[in-house]
């Protein structure tokens, strides 16, 4: 293991080479250029040469390691050390130039997440967290919030996606609930960027429905390693490739979990 945390500064160059690209493309993508994978899904030649930069760097670096990426331009496979990339999330954001889109890269070894790293590009804020080691933005550690009052709390969300009407009722009725008793609840557009400001105390919490392992993997490593807790809408630790993703500054994440539960879940 130490001989790949040695490595970071490899892998951090890679994203910040890939970052640097995205930011530079930030409002030259045309209409023409935008695919819509899905409903509200989009895609475009960004995300996918930024995937495929993201893959000829690391790579070499780590040839035992397979790769899951969200635009699967390169093989997708199963293995002992796997890459778990988003080259680009936040991709509505970056195409209606909203400045809050990221790379999110994570390493996981036998299924466990051991490095995460996560890009706020336009901010050049690199956060990353290695197993055992903490969290880090630009160099410096960063900690999550030590709010204990939920009502003094600030929190973010995204939205569920897909024409699901029922999941997206208990949503808005969670969303209702919360936004009464905190501070208030944001909605930025990137997963990734939501772990990373809880991790480093911005946000007290985040929850979110329906995210691939691609959105979170890094995030929550990152969170974890900052002193928050995250776990599953049961409080299990299905998180990263279960859809339901509670992350806090730990103090508050029974009092979110059991909202979230007790509406979400009922
Ligand atoms: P993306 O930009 O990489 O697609 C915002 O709440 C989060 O949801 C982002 O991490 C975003 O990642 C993801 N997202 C956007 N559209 C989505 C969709 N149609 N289905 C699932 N997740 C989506
Ligand atoms: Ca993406």
């Amino acid at each position: 293991m130490e001989h790949i945390f040695s490595l970071l500064p490899d892998f951090l160059s890679a994203v910040r080479r890939t970052g640097n690209f995205i930011r530079q493309e930030n409002g030259k993508v045309t209409l023409g250029q935008i695919e819509q994978k899905s409903l509200n899904n989009l895609v475009s030649y960004v995300d996918k040469t930024a995937e495929k930069m993201l893959v000829q760097d690391l790579g070499p670096l780590l040839p035992e390691a397979v790769f899951l990426t969200e635009e699967q331009t390169v093989r997708q496979l199963d293995g002992d050390l796997r890459w778990i990339i988003d080259p680009l999330d936040g991709t509505t954001n970056f195409l209606h130039g909203i400045p809050l889109f990221s790379i999110s890269v994570a390493l996981a070894r036998k299924g466990k997440i051991v490095i995460g790293i996560v890009y706020d590009i336009m901010q050049d804020a690199m956060y990353h967290a290695c197993l055992g080691k903490g969290a880090f933005c630009n160099g410096q550690p960063i900690h999550v919030s030590k709010q204990k009052d939920m009502g003094q709390a600030l929190l973010v969300t995204g939205f569920p996606y897909g024409k699901n009407e029922s999941i997206l009722k208990k949503y808005i009725d969670v969303f209702s609930h919360l936004t009464i008793h905190t501070r208030g609840v944001r909605r930025l557009g990137s997963a990734a960027i939501d772990l990373a400001y809880v991790a480093q105390g911005r946000f007290d919490g985040f929850y979110e429905y329906g995210l691939n392992a691609w959105d979170v993997a890094a995030g929550t490593l990152i969170v974890r390693e900052a002193g928050g807790r995250v776990t599953d809408f049961r409080l299990g630790g299905d998180f990263v490739f279960g859809a339901e993703l509670i992350a806090s500054n730990h103090h508050l994440h029974f009092e979110l979990q059991t909202t979230i539960k007790d509406v979400f879940l009922k």
